[in-house]
């Protein structure tokens, strides 16, 4: 399987965030694609390449395009009134108030964002935007007829909605994959095995049949993102029956994991889906240090085998996971198991 590889991802490096009311150094750091690379090129998977410079119009077919352009022109917004840090979200349209897009910078982060764990420097966008190149050209080779490949990016992206950044997420790079395959015919399903719930992608396909969604992740009544997740969230409209939320509780280990895996795979295969976009977020780890299930780095060969019997094309979008010595070889185990 080829490996798209971002070389950009670390023109996004935020100098801290703010979590458990610490400032703490950014979890979601430029080392977790590094290691990922290492691990992935000692696993001989095949060969490493560079994203194609498709440009990043594709991801208005997602994502509002006030937004996308708001994203690429923040920083400089912020510096104008703040200096040289990072932009940060503080004040959130939450209930209450109103939905109205300020004029000021500060306004307008909050207006785009749901959290602020969505710090933005003065390169970030040339990352995010890379990582947008970075799925499209995953996609190209599916289209090309590969059975799979792997979109090795940062930032993450599936918390990303249709018009807000959050949970380290700006633009929603397995969306817009998912996106441009069913354009070009396929009946696409999206697997998100990343610890926190797919909020954004769940939200930009709520409304459509055409796209399936399954997610396993941390039961919102304990974990981020909190407000989005719950199991009797299964779509709206033409859209009912095409979202599979599989929450578990803080502790679960593989046997649980395992369960709501075969799950998501028979919803995936009852949809008629013939290629698959994974979330891989890889901090479903029992190290991981901001989260709590409790995956060893043999069942990332597990979960990749489960993948592999769908019998699909696939391809898989990195995503979260912060145990950064192990996420190499936990994420090359998935891959792994998949090629098995
Ligand atoms: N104690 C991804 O994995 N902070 N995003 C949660 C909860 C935000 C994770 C703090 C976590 C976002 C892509
Ligand atoms: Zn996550």
């Amino acid at each position: 399987m080829k490996t798209i590889f971002n070389a950009d991802h670390k023109l996004h490096d935020a100098a801290f965030e703010l979590i458990g009311g610490k400032m703490m150094p950014a979890f979601e750091c430029p080392r977790r694609a590094e290691i990922v690379l290492e691990k992935v090129t000692e696993a001989k998977l095949g060969p490493v390449i560079a994203p194609t410079a498709t440009g990043i119009a594709a991801a208005a077919k997602v994502h509002d395009a006030k937004f996308v352009a708001f994203l690429e022109k923040a920083w400089g917004l912020w510096s104008e009134e703040h200096g040289d840090s990072d932009a940060l979200p503080m004040t959130w349209p939450a209930r209450s108030l109103r939905q109205i897009e300020p004029d000021s910078i500060d306004g307008k982060l909050g207006f785009y964002s749901f959290d602020a764990g969505c710090g933005l420097t003065k390169t970030s966008f040339q990352a995010i935007a890379a990582g947008v190149e970075t799925s499209l050209t995953g996609v190209d080779l599916i289209l090309a007829g590969e059975t799979s490949a792997f979109a090795l990016s940062r930032p993450p992206g599936h918390h990303a909605t249709a018009d807000q950044m959050g949970g380290y997420c700006y633009l929603n790079n397995a969306a817009i994959a998912a996106q441009v395959l069913a354009e070009a015919g396929r009946r696409v399903a999206i697997l998100d095995v990343d610890y926190h719930h797919g909020n954004g992608t769940q939200a930009i396909f709520y409304e459509r049949g055409d796209i399936y969604f399954a997610s396993i992740h941390g039961h919102p009544t304990q974990e981020y993102p909190y407000f989005l997740g719950y199991a009797d969230e299964t779509g709206a409209g033409a859209g009912e029956g095409a979202n599979l939320n599989l929450p578990l509780y803080w502790g679960s280990a593989w046997d649980a994991y395992g369960a709501a895996l075969d799950k998501a795979c028979e919803g995936i295969v009852a949809f008629g889906a013939d290629t698959v976009v994974v979330s891989l977020g890889l901090d479903t780890f029992e190290e991981d240090p901001i989260s709590k299930f409790k995956l060893k780095s043999e069942d990332y060969l597990r979960m990749g085998e489960r993948i592999r019997k769908l019998g699909l094309q696939t391809l898989f979008v990195f995503e979260g996971g912060y145990a950064v010595e192990a996420l190499g070889i936990n994420t090359a185990n998935v891959l792994i198991g998949f090629e098995s």
